[in-house]
């Protein structure tokens, strides 16, 4: 019997470490060492052209999981707050994202806060282009199942994003 419940347990702690909510892990993927410019950063009156050798130049991190347009698999990319802090736009109000359709959607600071969003810069490895959902995407790996099951709102996860703008 006591037998029966160990194994429960031994079973139950062994999922929680294998199978974690698409938690964020550190990537062994090289930085990118492309030039080109792919994203524009507009801080207050400043306009800066990034590439995605210097959007990667922060440490790659990736989370395994679905994403609700069909995509599945490994999302790396850098910390969305570590980003903004390298630009200076970490105390702004409001960061806005903008996709190449036009889609916006903005951040306020306490969405920054509540949640770990990862701005993707690749996906299984490789550089996304610009036909499917890249060239950076945002996500909140920790919501993925979530959003599929319809339990929480995915207006917030921009793809295609192709400018940032922060005031
Ligand atoms: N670039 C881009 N990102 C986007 C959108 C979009 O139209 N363009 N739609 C947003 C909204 S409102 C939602 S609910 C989800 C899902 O959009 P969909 O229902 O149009 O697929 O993606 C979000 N991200
Ligand atoms: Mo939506």
């Amino acid at each position: 019997m006591t037998g029966v419940i160990w194994r429960f347990l031994a079973g139950a702690v062994l999922a929680a470490l294998v199978c974690p909510l698409a938690a964020l892990e550190p990537s062994a993927l090289e930085p990118s060492t492309s030039d080109r410019p792919i994203l524009t950063l507009v801080n207050g009156d400043e306009t800066r052209r990034l590439s995605l050798r210097e959007i990667e130049a922060l440490d790659l991190y990736e989370a395994e999981f679905r994403h609700f347009e069909g995509k599945e698999g490994t999302f790396t990319g850098v910390r969305l707050k570590e980003f903004l802090a390298a630009h200076g736009m970490d105390d702004a109000r409001r960061v806005r994202f903008i996709g190449a359709d036009d889609y916006t959607a903005f951040l306020d600071q306490e969405e920054l806060r509540e949640k770990e969003r990862l701005l993707v810069t690749r996906f299984d490895g490789e550089p996304i282009p610009m036909n499917d959902l890249g060239p950076l995407m945002l996500v909140v790996p920790e919501d993925a199942e979530a959003v599929l099951a319809g339990e929480t709102s995915m207006t917030k996860w921009v793809w295609s994003i192709v400018e940032i703008r922060a005031r």
